[in-house]
Order: structure tokens, then C-alpha cells, then sequence
């Protein structure tokens, strides 16, 4: 049920310097947020702040800017510990993505637990960084890879498939908490119920959830939860993977290097515990400031705002979306089972054909297989359109995808 809510778009918008934008001669109307949200001002001034007032290295010195860099950076981590409800700031690893986050579950945990004949669950539905780190720690282990038909359960419920999978041989469940194609609510809480009952641990892909839902990892109680801060307000080249402490304390670093050690021989060293462990390397300080301004943000505004505003969007898309003949919309009907995001195939127009006429007039969506290949697949589909929305779209810039395929299917 949508409710009442307070969120001011027309103000929102006002913090985005990119939506005045003019693209070929049409105001911005930016609807590939799942691929990358835009930034607001106080985003892109923390990083400027940081660069013009604190630059340094962290934890490698002890004057003053080192320090105060050194704060900032920690500062993050204690705000992004307390927006996930995590018990403890050091189970917060900055990495580069969601991609990376994942890669060191594979890896780190991975490569450490899984032996011959483990059966590691993922889901048809993933995207490929959720995925393809799996199929190699499932070759390099003799692991087996199963995967979940989530494709064939359109509203995401995916609890009946996953009861028929799980026996003792499945080590690790990883899932997208939703989906990047479908937009798909997995019910997470319920899979590690399910999971813990025959001993497997709960790996989350949160990159499409997170920047739309209020997440508490101890609610949901899995194991390892990962995310982008692109996607989420925040700059490039961030994210995070959340563990438990002890999981951390028994997984292997995927770099290795200054910055994560103990203590080095000529040839030996050992590690420092979790963070450091895993954060080799001077680590992008600037980008994880911005994140942590990207998280004030979000928390100002309220991320239950946030949702019921993307209902609401959400509602309006999938109605006027179904008014156009011949296009068949992808992933649940309800809106209250997907985050704000919709893909679909119209008639048999290639989606790279569709997206061009919508640049054409301003408006940016995503077309192609977006990194989820075995899920277009099971589709019978090469490859589909996406509009996804965020806090600062409008029903208005709806209309505008909507008279764009329109003329999409007139003219092509
Ligand atoms: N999906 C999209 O347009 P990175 O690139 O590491 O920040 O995030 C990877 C990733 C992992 N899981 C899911 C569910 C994702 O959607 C993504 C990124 C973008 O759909 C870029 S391919």
C-alpha cells in the first residue's frame, strides 16, 4: 500500500547541478540510475573539501593532515557500520564495488571453506559479479555451482525453489537482494532462515537494494552483505562489504601489501585483523568521504520516503508502460516487489535502437544484456530496455520515456 510521504523532488532536484543539463537539445531526463545514480552538490563539495583542505595518505603518518584524513575515513566507516545496523565499525571493508566485495567473498571465504562436492546456490537472476567470481571459486574448489530458476518466479518468490535445493552439501547461498534487470525483492530474510537450517552461510548482493531500501544486516541476519556507493548517491570507484567479525577473522585478503600487515620478515609477514586485513594499499579516501556525504544525504531525506516515493513511480510506470501495444515488461507486476526499476522489450525492436531514439530526446535508460546474460537467456530475450528511477525522477519524466517509445515504434 502506498502511504502518504515527504519527499520534495522539486527542492531534491535543486542539489543536482546535472539534471539542468540539456542533452541533444532536450532537458536531461536521467533514468539510468541503476547503471549509476547522479550526485548532489553536498557529495561532490565533501570531495572538493577533502581535496582542497585534508589530502593525505591514512594510518601512514602522524602529522596533522594525515590525521585529520585519517578521521574523515573512519568517520565513514562508523556512518556506513551505522546505516547497515552492523554491531561493529571493523566489519565495514571499503573495497571498489559491489564487484570487488563479491570477488572477496568468493576468494577470501571461498577458496578457504569450499571443498569438493560443496554446492555453492546462486540464482539464474544474478548479475554477473555475482556470479562469474563463483564459477571460478566453484573450478578452483571442485565446488559445485547451482543455480536457482529465479528467472521462472516472477514476483521473486523464490522460497518454494529454494527449499527443493537446500540440503547439507550447499556451503553458501549468494543472492541479489534485487535484482538489476527484473527489479526483483528477494526475500531475504526468509532464504536465511531457510539457509541456516542445513548449516549454509548467506552471501547478499545488495547493489540494487541498498540505495532504494533501508537495510539492517542484523535484521536479515545473513553473512556478508555488499554494495556500490555509485549507485547510491555517492562516487565511483567505492563499496563496501560488510561481514561478521568472526567470518572476517577467518578469510584470506585478496591483495596483499602495505597497509594490511602485522608484522613483515624477509620471508614471511602477517596480517593485521579486519579492516586493514583486506584494505591494501593507499585506499580511495576521497571517494569514501563523498560516500559517507551520500549516506547523510539519503538519511535526511529518509529512505522510507525514498521507497515510497519509488512506489509511487513505480505504480505510475508499470500502468502507462502496459498502455503501449507490444511491450512486454519484465520481473514482478506488483510495484511493491520490485525497486525502482523496469525493463521490457518492445515489439521486436533492438533495445539498442529504442535507447537511441530516447537519447535522441534526452532521455537516458540503459539497453543491452546488463551484465546478467544467463537471465536473458531464460528469458528468450538477447537483450531488453531499462528505465530505472531514483529519488529526483518525476511522473512527468515517466511521460517523456513513454512519448519516446512512442515515436520509437512510429519511426523505427
Ligand atoms: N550493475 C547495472 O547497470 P559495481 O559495478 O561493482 O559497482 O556493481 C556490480 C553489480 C553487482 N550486482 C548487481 C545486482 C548490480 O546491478 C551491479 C552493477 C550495473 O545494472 C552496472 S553493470
Amino acid at each position: 500500500m502506498l502511504k502518504n510521504y515527504m519527499l520534495d523532488t522539486a527542492k531534491i532536484r535543486q542539489d543536482f547541478p546535472i539534471l539542468e543539463r540539456k542533452v541533444n537539445g532536450h532537458k536531461l531526463v536521467y533514468l539510468d540510475n541503476a547503471a549509476t545514480s547522479q550526485k548532489p552538490v553536498q557529495v561532490i563539495e565533501a570531495v572538493a573539501e577533502y581535496y582542497k583542505k585534508h589530502n593525505a595518505n591514512v594510518h601512514r603518518g602522524i602529522h596533522a593532515l594525515s590525521e585529520e584524513a585519517s578521521g574523515l575515513y573512519e568517520k565513514a566507516r562508523k556512518n556506513v557500520s551505522a546505516i547497515l545496523g552492523a554491531d561493529r565499525p571493523k566489519e565495514v571493508i571499503f573495497t571498489s564495488g559491489s564487484t570487488e566485495s563479491l570477488n572477496l567473498v568468493a576468494f577470501g571465504w571461498g577458496l578457504k571453506n569450499l571443498q569438493e562436492n560443496d554446492v555453492i546456490l546462486v540464482s539464474d537472476a544474478e548479475h554477473h559479479s555475482n556470479l562469474v567470481p563463483w564459477q571460478v571459486a566453484a573450478a578452483k574448489t571442485g565446488a559445485k555451482l547451482a543455480l536457482l530458476p529465479a528467472s521462472q518466479a516472477v514476483e521473486g518468490d523464490i522460497l518454494p525453489m529454494l527449499k527443493e535445493m537446500l540440503n547439507e552439501r550447499v556451503k553458501i547461498v549468494s543472492l541479489s537482494h534485487a535484482g538489476n534487470v527484473t527489479g526483483a525483492i528477494f526475500p531475504i530474510k526468509e532464504v536465511v532462515k531457510e539457509a541456516k537450517k542445513v548449516g549454509a552461510l548467506v552471501c547478499v548482493d545488495g547493489a540494487q537494494a541498498a540505495p532504494h531500501l533501508a537495510v539492517d544486516v542484523k535484521s536479515l541476519g545473513c553473512d556478508f552483505y555488499a554494495l556500490s556507493a555509485h549507485k547510491m548517491l555517492g562516487p565511483t570507484g567505492v563499496g563496501v562489504l560488510w561481514a561478521k567479525e568472526e567470518i572476517l577473522e577467518d578469510m584470506d585478503p585478496l591483495m596483499y601489501g602495505g597497509g594490511m600487515i602485522r608484522e613483515v620478515q624477509e620471508q614471511t609477514a602477517t596480517w593485521a585483523d579486519a579492516p586493514e586485513k583486506f584494505e591494501a594499499g593507499t585506499p580511495n579516501v576521497a571517494g569514501v568521504i563523498g560516500f559517507s556525504a551520500a549516506i547523510d544525504y539519503l538519511q535526511k531525506v529518509g529512505m522510507t520516503n525514498v521507497r515510497q516515493h519509488e512506489l509511487e513511480l513505480n505504480k505510475y510506470a508499470l500502468e502507462e508502460l502496459q498502455k503501449i501495444d507490444g511491450l512486454n515488461i519484465i520481473g514482478p507486476k506488483d510495484p511493491e516487489h520490485r525497486t525502482g526499476l523496469v525493463s521490457f522489450v518492445l515489439e521486436n525492436l533492438h533495445p539498442h535502437d529504442v535507447a537511441a531514439v530516447l537519447d535522441s530526446r534526452g532521455v537516458a535508460v540503459r539497453s543491452g544484456h546488463h551484465c546478467a546474460m544467463p537471465l536473458h537467456k531464460k528469458l528468450s530475450v538477447n537483450a531488453s530496455t531499462r528505465a530505472s528511477y531514483y529519488l529526483y525522477n518525476t511522473k512527468k519524466e515517466i511521460d517523456a520515456l513513454v512519448e519516446g517509445l512512442k515515436e520509437a515504434k512510429k519511426i523505427l
